[in-house]
């Protein structure tokens, strides 16, 4: 499908770029990241377009933007892609509690966040694909592991077998008690009878009434969460990437066993370098989610007269790690953040820029550690200085670096 515009980023000048590492929850620590030839490949989960865009989703989004963004300025090209749920249970229930078609809140949601990643700045995926049109390939996807004797039928649903897969746990290390516990919240189905073992995922569901359903080889129906987001990484990035991300909700069972079932595929381990996942948004001491109804959605924010700039600056301030809870004041502080960067580089001359780059890349290549970035900013508008080149050079920093342009 479509994805959005990308706002021009400038090129920065040459000098000191530490090595980029990032927390992989795999290994639980820092791990460098060097991609090969050139090229970083990276792929991050998309919404399922219902209740979009709110500051949860734009807080990840905007995560996965610095590193994008890191990338680019270490000369990597970046190949990006990202995924669209627009099948699955969530948005058929919705559909059916608000008495509207599921397309229809799947294209609506769809381009209300085009709309938001464009006003935050967020740099586009290079691919941007929904479930609906990539299913041919997750349909031959199920095939090739129903050839490889990774799938088996429930009453007309074939399932993957967590017991053949011999990395199942290592992208989460979470102890069974653990696993179950989370798969029994997030969509899985470990209580049904004839699964082999209860963590075993759907691969496939066939058709049921009144439900949409999809012509394939293993008759009608639609596919499983795992094995769409396996098939639209794999098929644009190739068996190995340099990132999958996503917020934290999606590391057990989501990260798990789309490595697991891609790795049946393609027999290539570690399916992903590095596996990265941003904290939880709340909001007034609970995490921000469809389910609980509690968002604060990016459109109302921007159409209440926020500064997006300033919005973005707010979800930049916290570690990406950091489950943390939105207050408003944060906005406030962003848009005065936004004043005091604008006067800063409107100056004849301040502190030296190369100085200013070098503690920013710095910052970003320590884990994405965007609140010291911030504070580098902050400290070289704070104080004087000679360097006459240097207030151009802060504002394409913080354009290409940060997303943030201070042009008038
Ligand atoms: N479509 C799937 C991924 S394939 C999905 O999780 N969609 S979502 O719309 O529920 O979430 C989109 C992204 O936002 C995911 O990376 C998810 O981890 C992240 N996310 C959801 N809620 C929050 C939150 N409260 N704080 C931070 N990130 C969140
Ligand atoms: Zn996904």
């Amino acid at each position: 499908m479509e994805s959005w515009p990308a706002a021009a980023v400038p090129q920065l000048p040459a000098g000191e770029r530490p090595t980029l590492r990032l927390h992989d929850s795999a290994t639980g620590g820092l791990v460098a990241s060097t991609p090969a030839a050139g090229v970083a490949r990276l792929y991050v989960c998309g919404i399922t377009p219902y209740d979009a865009t709110h500051l949860g989703h734009a807080a990840t989004y905007l995560a996965f933007d610095t590193l994008n963004r890191a990338w680019r300025d270490a000369g990597l090209s970046v190949l990006y892609v990202q995924n669209v749920t627009d099948i699955d249970d969530p948005l058929l229930e919705r559909a059916e509690r608000d008495g509207v078609d599921w397309t229809a809140i799947a294209e609506r949601d769809t381009q209300l966040f085009r709309d938001d990643m464009t006003a935050l700045r967020v740099l586009p995926p290079d691919h941007y694909i929904g479930a609906v049109e990539a299913m041919a390939e997750i349909t031959d996807l199920i095939v090739t592991l129903r050839d490889h004797g990774a799938a088996y039928d429930v009453d007309g649903d074939l399932y993957f077998p967590v017991a053949g897969a011999p990395h199942f746990g290592a992208v989460s290390r979470l102890d069974r008690d653990a696993m179950l516990a989370l798969f029994a919240e997030r969509g899985g189905d470990p209580d049904r009878p004839g699964k082999k073992d209860p963590l075993d995922a759907l691969l496939w569901r066939a058709e049921r009434p009144g439900e949409p359903a999809w012509e394939s080889p293993m008759g009608r129906g639609r596919p499983g969460w795992h094995v769409e987001c396996a098939a639209i990484a794999l098929n644009r990035l190739g068996p190995t990437l340099d990132v999958q991300g996503g917020g934290s909700d999606l590391l057990f069972p989501h990260h798990e066993h789309s490595a697991i079932e891609a790795e049946a595929a393609t027999g290539v381990w570690p399916f992903a370098r590095a596996y990265v996942h941003a904290g939880m948004v709340g909001l007034e001491g609970e995490k921000m989610s469809k389910s609980r109804g509690n968002l604060v959605f990016v459109s109302r924010t921007l159409a209440a007269g926020a500064d997006p700039r300033a919005l973005r600056l707010a979800l930049l301030t916290d570690h990406y790690r950091t489950d943390r809870m939105w207050v408003g004041e944060a906005l406030e502080v962003g848009r005065r953040r936004i004043a005091g960067w604008t006067q800063g580089v409107r100056r004849d001359a301040g502190p030296p820029g190369d100085e200013l780059l070098a503690a920013v890349r710095r910052a970003i290549a320590d884990d994405l550690d965007t609140p010291a970035a911030l504070a580098a900013v902050d400290a070289w508008c704070a104080a004087d200085g000679t360097d006459t080149a240097a207030p151009a050079l802060v504002r394409d920093v913080a354009d290409a670096l940060l997303g943030i342009d201070l042009r008038p």
